[in-house]
Formats: structure tokens, C-alpha cells, sequence
């Protein structure tokens, strides 16, 4: 039996995963929880992740949720890949980005996804919350500059490999345009995501993620 997902394809936190289950070609099959319908809140979903909210895995009996550890399990399955470095200190480090990325990038990001996306779009109100993005812009800009000078001389964020750091970060700029992201400024973040943007597994979850899902949970 393959793995299944349980994801809301626009969000980027769904895309992290796909985006990796794609790269390291593992089999999955995907259950669509539509969050504009109000979907996570539905009991069977609920019994699964109990945060009522996505991505969720299940392998068999294995039941995961928070998208940075999906990707980890993921990753273990291909460990010849490296995305998961098999080094102490290489894998310590990329779990300290995935642990920033929660902490202070994907947080930042997340007000603009929700005043200038999710509002408009899943919940019909047109006008953002302008301290709100006040407050957005501050922490955005605190976090944009420690990536992008990690990422001045390298070409991932760890390194020279790709690896889940890339992933887990990178994500989130899938919607730079729709979010207004201000990441202007800095071009080591713009290069760093234009060859992530690159990677064939991207392009392809790109393209997957603006189909709708097979099944619904
Ligand atoms: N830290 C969690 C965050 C998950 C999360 O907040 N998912 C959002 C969509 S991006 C969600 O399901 N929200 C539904 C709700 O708040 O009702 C992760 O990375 O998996």
C-alpha cells in the first residue's frame, strides 16, 4: 500500500511534501482536505491530526503530521539521496533550518499568505489587515536577510547538495507574486529559488498542484 497524503495542494506546506514525495519518485496517493469547505474539521480528518489542519501522512498504522517531519520521514526512505544528510552534524543542521523555517520564515510568510491569499481568495474579505502586515514586513525583512547572507557563496542553503532545508524553505515562495512577498532585495534568495523553481520535481508538483486531488478525505 503507498503512502497516503492528505493535503490542500495551493497551500505550500502541502507543496513541501509533494515536492519531495516527487523528487525521490515514492509512490503516493493523495486525499484532497479543502480547507475552503472547512474540510480539516471533519471528524474522520480530525481522528488523523488532531490540529485540524494539513498536511497529514499515513503509512499503514504510521500517522504523521507537521509538514517539516513528513518530509523527514520521507526522506528516510531514501536515504542514498541525501536530503536528509546521513552525518550527525550535516543532519543537524538541516533540521536547524527546518526549525528556523517554523520559528521565523514560514511565521513571517505566513501573514502575507493569509491578508493578501487565503482572505481574498477562500474567505471573500478584500481589504488586509494592515498592522498586521506591518508586523509582517518586520519580522519578513529580520529573516530575509539572515537567508539570504547563509546563502552568498552557496548554492543551497546548507551547502553545495540540496537538501530538506532547500525544501522546507523554499516552498513558501511559490507565492511570491499572489502574497507580495518582498523579497526585492535580495537576490541571493531570488537565485537560490529560481534554481529551486528549476528542479523538474518542482515543475511538476507545480503542475499537480493546481489539479485537484483524486480522492477527498
Ligand atoms: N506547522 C504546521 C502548520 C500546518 C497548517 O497550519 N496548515 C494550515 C494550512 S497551510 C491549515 O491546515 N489550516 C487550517 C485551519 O487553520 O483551519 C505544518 O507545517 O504542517
Amino acid at each position: 500500500m503507498s503512502i497516503e497524503l492528505y493535503v490542500f495542494p495551493p497551500s505550500p506546506r502541502a507543496f513541501k511534501v509533494l515536492v519531495v514525495a516527487n523528487h525521490l519518485k515514492i509512490p503516493y496517493t493523495t486525499h484532497l482536505v479543502d480547507l475552503g469547505k472547512g474540510e480539516q474539521r471533519a471528524s474522520g480528518y480530525a481522528a488523523l491530526n488532531p490540529n485540524m489542519r494539513m498536511p497529514t501522512l499515513k503509512d499503514g498504522d504510521f500517522v504523521l503530521w507537521e509538514a517539516n517531519a513528513i518530509l523527514q520521514y520521507l526522506a528516510l526512505q531514501r536515504p542514498e539521496s541525501g536530503l536528509l544528510p546521513a552525518d550527525e552534524r550535516g543532519r543537524l543542521d538541516v533540521t536547524r533550518w527546518q526549525f528556523w523555517d517554523l520559528a521565523h520564515w514560514d511565521s513571517a510568510c505566513a501573514i502575507f499568505i493569509f491578508e493578501n491569499v487565503v482572505k481574498p481568495r477562500l474567505l471573500g474579505i478584500d481589504e488586509p489587515d494592515r498592522a498586521a502586515l506591518a508586523r509582517g514586513e518586520e519580522s519578513f525583512h529580520r529573516a530575509a536577510k539572515v537567508l539570504n547572507e547563509q546563502l552568498r557563496g552557496r548554492p543551497y542553503v546548507t551547502g553545495t547538495t540540496l537538501t530538506l532545508a532547500d525544501v522546507s524553505l523554499g516552498a513558501v515562495l511559490n507565492l511570491t507574486d499572489g502574497a507580495h512577498l518582498p523579497v526585492g532585495d535580495y537576490a541571493e534568495i531570488r537565485r537560490w529559488y529560481a534554481g529551486l523553481a528549476a528542479l523538474p520535481a518542482w515543475q511538476r508538483t507545480l503542475d499537480e498542484t493546481r489539479r485537484p486531488p483524486a480522492t477527498r478525505v
